[in-house]
């Protein structure tokens, strides 16, 4: 295979990349240039239709596909960006926004001019303030250029781009929840369909794309569909930013080939496992994809060979490594505290399950287990998030993939466990041993 040459993060180390005088220097905005002066916007859909480029917020859903759901005679259409980053260890998007901002603005622009958006409103999570004032430079310095506002390029084009922050909850990164919120609502996720590409922000056709996606079109437009096709694994094509974090020695951000496996990014990226221990586990993707066994590290990270592990997908492509000391109880208890502290509510299994999944694996956890609340378990993530229709979102299954894969996985960990971690002072009262039964 030829020498990958990183195309994301080309701007990151070169003194002052995030200005408009250096981005234009090595070569920004001549593929909007070129997309908005001498293509027309179906030309763009088709060309992205082309790349196979699927999103990368965590769905892997076909990006020129979305955009062609848009109703053929609709009036206007709004840009959504969910940069709402918030899945636990993931940061890709984070880094874009703060190391390359005018990428970021690139993709924004020419994605807007093939759907037709003219206002395109980009989520920020709350907590990302340096990104935030990155990028209302970054809109100043393009609008100031012609590469935003009226008539770009002499094209006819108009587009405002709008920075809102979020107030820090999870859900407002699933796109229907962050709607909600950017219209001034409880950010709760709506039943779809419609979808918002039919009806979205103040019902109006709505293209919610993640960061990273966005960030891939330029670079499309510039080198071609063939270009992005040979780079990747059957399906999942195209370059892809893996974090690494947890037990390694060095925490990363890295731009590969979509489909590197686990252990190439601990060895060759991560600096290895720390500590010279070895690994037990890691996280394929953000914690709502589930857990991968140390003997499933050489299966690729990409949209399609994940899934016969048992792993939900490959999610956000945030690697979180557990060695060999890691408790998988412990583990366990930190995803089901989280989904239980972000479930919005509106959905019995999930508000009930999420909760009833983190008192029960505490309980485990703090030596009130049993053999049978092992089944419990089984029986609860089967029934909150894995039977498909139960909820009107996915946060629900996210919460129960770490529970099932753990299961399949570590069953025999979590029952030792159970066995050898006994206290009385936690064992469940006759009351809720009543109330389980
Ligand atoms: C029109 C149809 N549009 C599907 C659109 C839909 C959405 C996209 C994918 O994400 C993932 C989860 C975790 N007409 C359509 C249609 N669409 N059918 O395609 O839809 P879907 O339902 O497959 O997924 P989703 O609900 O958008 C769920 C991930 O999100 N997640 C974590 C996210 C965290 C981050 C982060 O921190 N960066 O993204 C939590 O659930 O991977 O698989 O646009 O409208 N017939
Ligand atoms: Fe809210 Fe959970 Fe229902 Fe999603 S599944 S809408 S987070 S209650």
């Amino acid at each position: 295979m030829a020498q990958f040459e990183p195309v994301l993060t080309r701007n990151w180390n070169v003194e002052n990349g995030h200005t408009l005088r250096v981005y234009e220097a090595r070569g920004g905005y001549q593929a909007a240039r070129k997309a908005l002066t001498t293509m027309s916007p179906d030309d763009v859909v088709n060309l992205v239709k082309a790349s196979e480029l699927r999103g990368r917020g965590g769905a892997g859903f076909p990006t020129g596909l979305k955009w062609s759901f848009l109703p053929k005679d609709r009036t206007e259409t709004l840009m959504c960006v969910n940069g709402d980053e918030s899945e636990p260890a993931t940061f890709n998007n984070r880094l874009l926004i703060e190391r390359d901002p005018h990428q970021f603005l690139e993709g924004i622009l020419i994605s807007c001019f093939a759907t037709r958006a003219t206002t395109a409103y980009v989520y920020l999570r709350f907590e990302y303030i340096a990104g935030y004032k990155m990028m209302e430079r970054a809109i100043a310095e393009a609008e100031a250029a012609g590469h935003l506002g009226r008539n770009i390029y002499g094209s006819g084009f108009d587009l405002k781009v709008v920075l809102h922050r979020g107030a820090g909850a999870y859900i407002c990164g699933e796109e229907t929840g962050l709607i909600e919120s950017l219209e001034g609502k409880r950010g709760w996720p709506r039943i779809k369909p419609p979808f918002p590409a039919v009806e979205g922000a103040f019902r109006k056709p709505t293209v919610v794309n993640n960061v990273e996606t966005l960030c891939c079109v330029p670079h499309i437009v510039e080198r071609g569909a063939d270009w992005f096709k040979s780079i990747g694994t059957p399906k999942s094509y195209g370059p892809k930013l893996y974090c690494v974090s947890g037990h390694v020695n060095k925490q990363v951000c890295v731009e590969l080939p979509l489909g590197v496996t686990t252990r190439q990014l601990i060895e060759e990226h991560a600096g290895g496992v720390w500590k010279g221990r070895k690994a037990k586990a890691a996280v394929p993707g953000g914690i709502s994809m589930g857990l991968l066994a140390e003997s499933e590290f050489d299966v690729p990270l990409d949209f399609e060979a994940l899934r016969p592990t048992g792993c939900l997908g490959l999610g956000t492509a945030a690697v979180t490594v557990l060695d060999e000391t890691m408790p998988i109880i412990d583990y366990l208890a930190i995803c089901a505290r989280f989904f239980a502290h972000e479930s919005c509510g509106q959905c019995t299994p999930c508000r009930e399950g999420t909760n009833w999944l983190n008192k029960t694996i505490h309980r485990i956890k703090n030596g009130g287990g049993r053999l049978e609340d092992l089944d419990i378990l089984e029986q609860l993530s089967q029934n909150m998030g894995i039977t498909p229709g139960t909820t009107i979102c996915g946060l629900a299954d996210g919460a129960a993939w770490p529970v099932k894969n753990a299961l399949a996985k570590f069953r025999g960990e979590l029952e030792e466990y159970i066995r050898t971690h006994q206290n009385p002072a936690s064992l469940p009262t006759p009351l809720q041993t009543a109330i389980a039964q």
